[in-house]
């Protein structure tokens, strides 16, 4: 056994490469030390052709989901984040209480709804038959994305080298939209966060989770 509360049982990941929302908790994994207890497990996932074996972990079919030793399969990349932030007994990446723990989910949740924006884009795009688009819903995805980043400029600079979830969900969303939609430049109109990415970019652990 290792620091209190942390159970040493092997857990298996069920992620993609691509998927931003698992690499949340890959990277939750190797900041808390539990890199080396969670089997990471390719996955393909299509919304329009449901995945049989993801089915049996998550009824929503989607990735992350976390085959834990004692609580089934978890999901979602929030939740999963958190229990894997709950087994670490030092310097939590979820603040426990008070005003600074609602600022990092309130972070964590501006993170995950431009990415779901940003992954729904990418279905449009990618999946949907061409004579099906709707340049409207597309545009009004867009506006989802550029007004997230726009908050996640303004807010930066308080960020102070820590980082918990919500930066953790910060940097998902901009090697997301590096990773497929590198046309979007999005550096340019957001200077700060554009620093801020450059930065902990070398951290081993965003590093290693690049999207592929
Ligand atoms: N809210 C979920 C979103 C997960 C999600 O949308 N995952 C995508 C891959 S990045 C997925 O599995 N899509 C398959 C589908 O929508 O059927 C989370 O935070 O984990």
């Amino acid at each position: 056994m290792g620091q209190q509360g942390r159970s040493e049982a092997r857990m298996r990941l069920w992620h993609n490469a691509a998927s931003p929302f698992a690499r949340k908790v890959r990277i939750v994994a190797r900041e808390t030390g539990l890199g080396a207890l969670v089997d990471e497990v390719q996955t393909l996932v299509n919304p329009a052709k449901p995945n049989a074996d993801l089915a049996k972990e998550n009824p929503l079919v989607k990735i992350p989901a976390l085959a834990t030793p004692d609580l089934g399969t978890l999901y979602d990349s929030a939740v999963i984040c958190e229990y894997l932030d709950s087994l670490n007994g030092e310097a939590p990446l979820f603040p426990k209480a008070g005003p600074e723990r609602w600022r990092a989910l309130r972070l964590q949740s501006l993170g995950d709804g431009i990415l779901d924006a940003a992954v729904l884009l990418r279905y449009e795009g990618a999946l949907r038959p061409e004579a099906l688009r709707w340049a409207d819903w597309v545009s009004g995805q867009w506006s989802k994305v550029r007004g997230g980043l726009n908050e996640l400029e303004r807010d930066c600079p308080t960020w102070d080298g820590r980082f918990g979830i919500g930066q953790i969900t910060a940097a998902c969303v901009l090697g997301y939209l590096d990773f497929r939609f590198p046309g979007e430049n999005w550096r340019q109109p957001h200077p700060a966060l554009a620093a801020w990415f450059a930065k902990i970019s070398i951290r081993p652990s965003v590093k290693e989770t690049v999207p592929a």
